[in-house]
């Protein structure tokens, strides 16, 4: 992926994430996205889970009259698409239908209105629609959330993110993008990230503020 954009989303994860996840946990629904399995490659692991950025292809259709609202490899040059999986990049059915999918694998998916765009639709969804997707899942990396990117940030292993350690990532990060920028962002992001994330005000980021994944033990 183009590192601009693995950079984004960790910002992105910084910011947005924790409230928007535990919102999700609370919820149910009683509706199912059904799930059809149609291609499994002879080597099927290791298998997508809460937290992963995946990299996937997939055609959205109505229901009602399958008509096509959605084709990756159509838009925005036939790219398919970076997200990290289970915290609402995208719609909950989505989230739903790409768990437990290894690289390769391909799946027949219907998803009811309750799980996509609701009684209010969205551009070209109609109100209450049912939505079928076909999914191609290309590619499966360890998300900004993972324990990985929290280790490969925690240079002294004491379980605490610094924030020279924040700032010497970021450091990393702009010089992997290559692109020139204000001296000043620098400073500026990593007071967002301390101010957004260090809800205890010590100055250090722990797991728990850091939100990594439940289901990663740390
Ligand atoms: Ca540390
Ligand atoms: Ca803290």
């Amino acid at each position: 992926m183009h590192l601009c954009c693995r950079f984004l989303l960790f910002l992105q994860a910084f910011s947005l994430l924790a409230s928007q996840i535990q919102g999700q946990e609370t919820q149910t629904t009683e509706e199912d996205v059904k799930i059809e399995v149609t291609f499994v490659p002879s080597e099927c692991e290791p298998k997508s889970k809460k937290g992963d950025l995946v990299n996937a292809h997939y055609d959205g259709y109505l229901a009602h009259n399958m008509s096509k609202f959605f084709c990756s490899r159509s838009e925005k040059d036939g790219h398919p698409k970076w997200f990290v999986l289970g915290v609402g990049q995208v719609i909950k059915g989505l989230d739903i239908a790409l768990l437990n999918m290894c690289r390769g694998e391909k799946r027949k998916v219907v998803i009811p209105p309750s799980l996509a765009y609701g009684d209010k639709g969205y551009d070209k969804i109609p109100p209450n629609a049912t939505l079928i997707f076909e999914i191609e899942l290309l590619g499966i990396g360890r998300g900004p959330r993972s324990v990985e990117a929290f280790q490969q940030m925690d240079l002294d292993n004491d379980m605490q993110l610094s924030r020279d350690e924040i700032s010497h990532y970021l450091t990393e990060e702009f010089r992997k993008d290559g692109k020139k920028r204000d001296p000043s962002v620098h400073g500026l992001i990593l007071k967002d990230i301390f101010e957004k994330n260090d809800h205890d005000g010590n100055g250090l980021i722990s797991p728990k503020e850091y939100n990594v994944y439940k289901h990663d033990e740390l």
